[in-house]
């Protein structure tokens, strides 16, 4: 694809808390559709139609949740609508925490509007007055922009009373800073927190969309899901469901960093496999690519043919690149830290299981342990998976699954010395 380059240095920003990988230094950015918008033209032409109307433009556009999980968003928006509440509310997840994830602050920075205009499309289809942008704590620098860009949008008469001269239709949009916790991502956790509660996922159902923030039906949308639906409203649903695959239409923002010379955010169409992104940011002898963040997927190069798409690896948009000469037992312990740091701490599997995956690494590391405790480790990372409450524990030992899976012979490859 065509790359543009952008003049940005991530280097003192890069998303990550303690990067195995800190080569952001350069951006590079292809994000056509989000350049080539006409900002506020998806705003107009959805009012010039009915909320329902609306809705079903966007369940055709195919487009799917861009937070992670790719929840269908016209499904959300229409249970919200249908919701009985006293008032509804949009949110938008600006709480970019995943490691290796930067591709929301790029929009907020850039294309704020697009989010504004993506939330205000979001409040004409479910009826709802109020709209949040839950920023992570680390975009701090990021709100003075924020609030200029929706002080503009009030004084044209994107927000506020009768909206663009619809007659009933008001609306408006203030940002909540988060407090720096990776699970307040997780959209109950977030409304806890916007509750003023300590950031812990609630059970569900219910879902937001029937029962979220104050208890009202709420939809709450990642910044990205927000600016495409914003280039959707505007070039039509037929438009973007021709771009992608079957099951994962249009296109998609990514960030890649790690062990290649072009990091940067890319916006590509989905159905692209992992050679080709590879190709794109000259990422080539690579051992190995995590998809979709720390919570997402270890690819090893054998398996480079695979299709970033719903079908096969569809999750966020995040691409770790690593080179051959990683330590994938080092990359493990770089995750599992960061899990045990940012668990909530509620469920015991994941306060106390990662903590337990994390000293098994470092015995693996120290060549101290054997085939049998590797297994029981793996068994320790099922229960994990099966057992937490919340994306971020159910997610949280992929890697040492894939490590298992992939990486076997790597990590037993150490001394066995006094072997557990
Ligand atoms: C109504 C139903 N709504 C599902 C909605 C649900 C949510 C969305 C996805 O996230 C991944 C994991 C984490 N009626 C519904 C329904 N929904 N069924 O659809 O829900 P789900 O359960 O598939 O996934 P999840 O647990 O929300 C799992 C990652 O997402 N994650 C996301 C963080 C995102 C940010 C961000 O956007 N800034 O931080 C957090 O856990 O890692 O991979 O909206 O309500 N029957």
């Amino acid at each position: 694809p065509k790359v543009h380059r952008i003049i940005e240095d991530c280097r003192q920003e890069f998303n990550t808390r303690r990067p195995t990988v800190g080569n952001v230094g350069e951006t590079y950015a292809n994000t056509l559709n989000y350049t080539n918008h006409e900002v506020n033209s998806g705003l107009t032409r959805a009012v010039s139609q009915t909320p329902a109307e609306v809705i079903a433009e966007l369940t055709v556009s195919g487009l799917r949740g861009r937070g992670g999980a790719g929840f269908p968003t016209g499904v959300k928006w229409k249970l919200a609508a249908a919701a009985k509440g006293e008032t509804k509310y949009v949110i938008c997840n600006a709480d970019e925490g995943e490691p290796g994830t930067f591709k929301d602050r790029i929009i907020l920075g850039k294309y704020a509007d697009m989010v504004f205009e993506g939330m205000t499309v979001a409040a004409y289809a479910i009826g709802a007055r109020e709209g949040v942008v839950y920023l992570r704590y680390e975009y701090t620098h990021l709100r003075p922009h924020l609030e200029a860009v929706l002080e503009s949008r009030r004084k044209a008469n994107l927000l506020g009373d009768n909206i663009l001269g619809k007659e009933g239709f008001c609306f408006d949009i203030r940002i909540h800073m988060g407090a720096g916790a990776y699970v307040c991502g997780e959209e109950t956790a977030l409304i806890e927190s916007l509750e003023g509660r300590r950031g812990e996922p609630r059970n569900r159902p219910p879902y937001p969309a029937e029962r979220g923030f104050l208890g009202q039906p709420t939809v709450v949308n990642n910044v990205e899901t927000l600016a495409t639906l914003s280039c959707i409203m505007s070039r039509g649903a037929k438009w973007f469901a021709s771009i992608g695959t079957e099951r994962s239409k249009g296109f998609k923002l990514f960030s890649v960093s790690g062990d290649c010379s072009r990091p940067g955010v890319y916006e590509l169409p989905w159905g692209i496999t992992v050679d080709q992104l590879l190709e794109t940011v000259d990422g080539k002898g690579a051992k190995a690519v995590q998809i979709g963040g720390y919570t997402g997927h270890l690819v090893p190069a054998r398996q480079f043919d695979r299709r970033l798409a719903y079908e096969d690896l569809g999750i966020g948009g995040s691409i770790i690149v690593y080179g051959p000469d990683r330590d994938m037992l080092e990359v493990a312990e770089n995750y599992l830290e960061f899990f045990v740091e940012e668990s909530c701490g509620q469920c015991t599997t994941c306060r106390v299981g990662n903590q337990k995956l994390l000293e098994g690494i470092r015995l693996l590391q120290q060549g101290k342990c054997s085939n049998r405790y590797l297994n029981d480790l793996i068994a320790l990372s099922e229960t994990v998976k099966l057992a937490s409450k919340c994306g971020l524990g159910q997610a949280s030992p992929n890697v040492m699954i894939a490590l298992n899976a992939h990486f076997k012979d790597e990590i037993l490859a150490r001394p066995v010395e006094g072997a557990l």
